[in-house]
């Protein structure tokens, strides 16, 4: 039987607004580990990891809160890594999306470790591979991408054991309508593969998924890192730098199914939920039964 290990990051240290710390306790009120233990999977709430406050400063050389990210992302990385160690499919609850730096570096460690293959979705509005180089924001959540390709400030690169977890073709991104200057130059000189939301207009959310799971194969690992701002605001209000335009509910179930027809899943960030912002829980709400699809809950599924 899978174990899912949920852990709880409650801190918004990189984000632009605050109120992403409350994200844990608000997927568990939604349900969280009810919802999965239902739908036959054994789930340990192993609470919450604790870090330094946010101390709400300017960034400075282009950054903020360097170290406290940097603190927040440790105890994530070990946590993550513990839950992998043990053969559990861990879950973290954000807080922001500073996170996925720690989270996925521990996966990309495991994965190497086991010779398995990592793709990672990247559900989100934006493509969050600014480096404190070009962020208009200095906010960290803007930048996980391209730290855990190699490019950031040393603190927050290298935690696989390797300068890049990722490498460019490892990594996909859907949903996509807000990119920065700078950061559009970043995508190309990358190459990163962004299916925006122009391309889910054109082709559908079913070839568009077709595209992102083509290369999955039985030995390989699946993270999403879905960030809930990748929803239209429309349907989850509960986020920080909601833009319209995104998904609907149905395009996201289609996304969800799709990805727990693999079979494959193996890790899971949700972040970037809000509650201060949000409407009676809604998003928190919406992203449990998102998890759902995604642990392979579907219409007619038993
Ligand atoms: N997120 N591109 C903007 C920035 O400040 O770098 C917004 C980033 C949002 C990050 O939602 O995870
Ligand atoms: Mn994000
Ligand atoms: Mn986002
Ligand atoms: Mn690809």
């Amino acid at each position: 039987m899978t174990t899912v290990s949920l852990i709880g990051a409650p801190t918004d240290v990189g984000a632009s607004v605050r109120g992403a710390g409350m994200g844990p306790d608000a997927l568990r009120v939604a349900g969280l580990a009810e919802a999965l233990r239902a739908h036959g999977f054994q789930v340990i709430d192993r609470g919450n990891l604790s870090g330094p406050p946010n101390p709400w400063q300017l960034p400075v050389h282009g950054i903020r809160h360097l170290p406290e990210v940097t603190a927040w992302n440790r105890a994530v990385f070990d946590a993550v890594a513990t839950a992998l160690a043990m053969g559990h499919v861990p879950l973290l609850m954000g807080g922001d999306h500073c996170l996925a730096i720690g989270s996925i570096s521990a996966v990309a460690r495991q994965c190497r470790q086991e010779q398995k293959n990592l793709r990672v979705v990247w559900l989100d509005a934006h493509t969050d591979v600014n480096t404190e180089a070009i962020s208009p924001s200095g906010n960290i959540h803007g930048m996980p991408v391209a730290c855990l390709l190699g490019y950031g400030p040393p603190d927050l690169v290298g935690w696989s054991g390797e300068r890049a977890a990722l490498d460019a073709g490892s990594i996909d991104f859907v949903g996509i309508r807000s990119v920065d200057a700078d950061e559009k130059q970043a995508i190309r000189q990358l190459g990163l593969q962004v299916f925006d939301m122009r391309h889910i207009d054109e082709h559908g959310m079913r070839y568009t998924m077709t595209e992102v799971l083509q290369d999955v194969d039985e030995n390989t690992h699946i993270h999403v890192s879905f960030d809930l701002d990748c929803l239209d605001p429309i349907e989850a209000p509960g986020v920080g730098t909601g833009v319209r335009g995104g998904p609907t509910y149905r395009e996201m179930q289609l996304c969800m199914e799709m990805i727990a027809d693999t079979g494959r899943i193996g890790s899971i960030d949700v972040v970037e939920i809000n509650p201060a912002l949000d409407v009676r829980n809604r998003t928190a709400e919406l992203a449990v039964e998102f998890i759902r699809s995604l642990f392979g809950a579907s219409t007619l599924a038993r």
